[in-house]
């Protein structure tokens, strides 16, 4: 199942604060939290990257960002605003090697990120 942080979440050997899981995605809290709201979606599957997606995996990244944009209507931020990240490899600042989507939001976000 990948041999990240974010596997280990999956499989509850580490705790996370999960807001939402389904049988191919999970959310759970930022534990470095960047805005009032960061949460963090991921497929179970363990893409390690965007640059690792197939074609056959467009359905499943199309419903991860699905469930984000749900999540944001359900908690009543949507309307209000909010940002979805994808960091790739090394200059695009990803840590953790198991694709993600970052949800931001609860607070005016400056562009163009640093
Ligand atoms: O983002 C990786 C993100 O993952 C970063 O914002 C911290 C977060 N992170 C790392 N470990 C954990 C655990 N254990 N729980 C919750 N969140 C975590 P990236 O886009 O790769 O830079």
């Amino acid at each position: 199942m990948g041999d990240t942080i974010f596997g280990k979440i999956i499989r509850r050997e580490i705790p996370a604060d999960i807001v939402f899981e389904n049988d191919e995605l999970l959310a759970f809290r930022d534990v470095n939290p960047q805005a009032p709201v960061h949460v963090l979606f991921i497929p179970k599957k363990p893409i390690a990257t965007l640059d690792d997606a197939i074609p056959e995996d467009a359905a499943l990244l199309g419903r991860l960002l699905l469930a984000a944009a749900d999540y944001a209507r359900r908690e009543g931020f949507a309307a209000q605003g909010y940002r979805t990240v994808v960091n790739c490899n090394e200059y695009g600042g990803q840590t953790v090697f198991h694709l993600h989507v970052h949800l931001l939001a609860g607070r005016r976000l400056h562009w163009p990120p640093g």
